[in-house]
């Protein structure tokens, strides 16, 4: 198998934004390519949620080890999108994520005890148990569930923005996707009508170099994947996906061309996968320790904390503390929602139709009357 081309982030700046590669931060973080212009509070917030992302993914992963929950799909190595992005939308703004942008719904504050509920798919989880792990959706924070499907969520992104616009608001639509999602149909059909129908959408496609096994380099021959935008008449930029200000700074501005009626941006965030494609995958087999090392050394958690550092904006013992914090309000959020019991069998049967056509009154009807096959309680899928 060809080895995933590296290192994108070594490409250097072109005037062409499809091309080039927009960064703010240094390499190592705590030099910058430009000066930014953001309150302390978000650049404390953004630090806050990269820790967050990372402690918390650490934690599912062990449970998921230990046989407490089925599944789960971690971000790490490439939380800066989801986080850059999430700080980057408005309230009223909609997400229609991938596997990798769960977050998000923190960020915008969606509680993490219903979050890590929806892990456990128990009776604390708005969902009703109903999605896997890390598919997660929100309705108060506009976040839409990933069908695990690869790709349908684009053209649903596309088609939800092209409604604001026909509904005359000003809220903008992300749609992510990754790098193997750029084989589907349906992120061509995707970029087809936002261009042609001019919709307030983000698109972004999360360059992580691995679809599973199969290298970026299988998925096309292209020089990038953002040049592919300009086929379809939508404005595209490459950005460092590892420089959460750099992330920041494009989907902001994408996202406020998109409120003033200028249409859909696609933006290609290069980054890389440093653990496994979720907790069923074993990428040893596939790709080598050398690459992985040599994105660690781009580290977007670490990058973004030595620039901090360097603006005197926190220090190292500050982020061991905050750590600490963050990994108990995880652990306190387990502990609360893990004993909850399975959401409730007749359940199953709520929420498709406003009233319950007889068929399916009957099939209710029957499995109440059968005892349970497992009891009805402990939080242990
Ligand atoms: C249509 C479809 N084909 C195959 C799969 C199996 N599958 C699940 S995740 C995945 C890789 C997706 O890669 P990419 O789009 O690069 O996103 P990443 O997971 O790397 O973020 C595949 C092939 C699927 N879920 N749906």
């Amino acid at each position: 198998m060809a080895p995933a081309p590296l290192p994108a982030a070594a490409v250097a700046p072109s005037v062409d934004p499809a091309l080039g590669l927009v960064t703010v931060m240094g390499m190592e973080g705590a030099t910058e390519t430009r000066s930014v212009d953001l309150p302390t509070e978000t650049l404390l917030g953004m630090h806050r949620e990269l820790l967050r992302v990372r402690v918390l993914d650490a934690r599912m992963i062990v449970l998921q080890r230990q046989g407490r929950v089925g599944f789960y799909g971690a971000a790490t190595g490439q939380e800066a999108v989801p986080i850059g992005c999430g700080f980057a939308t408005r309230k009223s703004d909609w997400v229609f994520p991938a596997l990798r942008e769960q977050a998000i719904m923190l960020v915008r504050g969606f509680p993490l005890t219903q979050f890590i509920a929806q892990v456990f798919g128990n009776s604390g989880d708005v969902l009703k148990g109903r999605q896997m792990p890390s598919h997660m959706s929100g309705r108060s924070v506009n976040q839409v569930s990933w069908s695990s499907v690869i790709g349908p969520q684009v053209p649903q992104a596309v088609g939800a923005a092209w409604a604001a616009k026909l509904r005359h608001t000003d809220d903008v639509v992300l749609g992510f996707h990754g790098d193997g999602a750029t084989s589907e149909p349906d992120f061509h059909a995707a970029m087809t009508f936002a261009g042609v129908y001019k919709t307030p959408s983000v698109i972004v496609c999360q360059n992580n170099h691995w679809s599973i096994s199969v290298p970026t380099a299988r998925q096309t021959v292209s020089a990038t994947i953002a040049i592919k935008g300009r086929a379809y008449g939508v404005e595209s930029v490459r950005v460092d996906g590892n420089d959460v200000l750099a992330v920041y700074d494009v989907v902001n501005k994408a996202c406020d061309k998109a409120r003033a009626g200028g249409g859909p941006t696609f933006v290609e965030a290069v980054t890389y996968r440093i653990g496994a494609h979720s907790t069923s995958d074993d990428p040893t087999r596939y790709r080598s320790e050398a690459e992985v090392e040599k994105w660690r050394q781009r580290d977007p958690v670490e990058r973004f904390h030595a620039w901090m550092v360097a603006k005197g904006l926190t220090s190292d013992a500050r982020r061991a503390e905050l750590e600490a914090e963050l990994d108990k309000e995880v652990i306190a959020a387990i502990k609360e929602v893990e004993p909850l019991p399975n959401p409730a069998r007749e359940t199953l049967f709520d929420d498709v139709y406003a009233e319950l056509p007889w068929h399916l009154r009957e099939q209710r009807d029957e499995l109440m009357r059968t005892p349970p096959a497992v009891p009805h309680g402990g939080g242990h899928g």
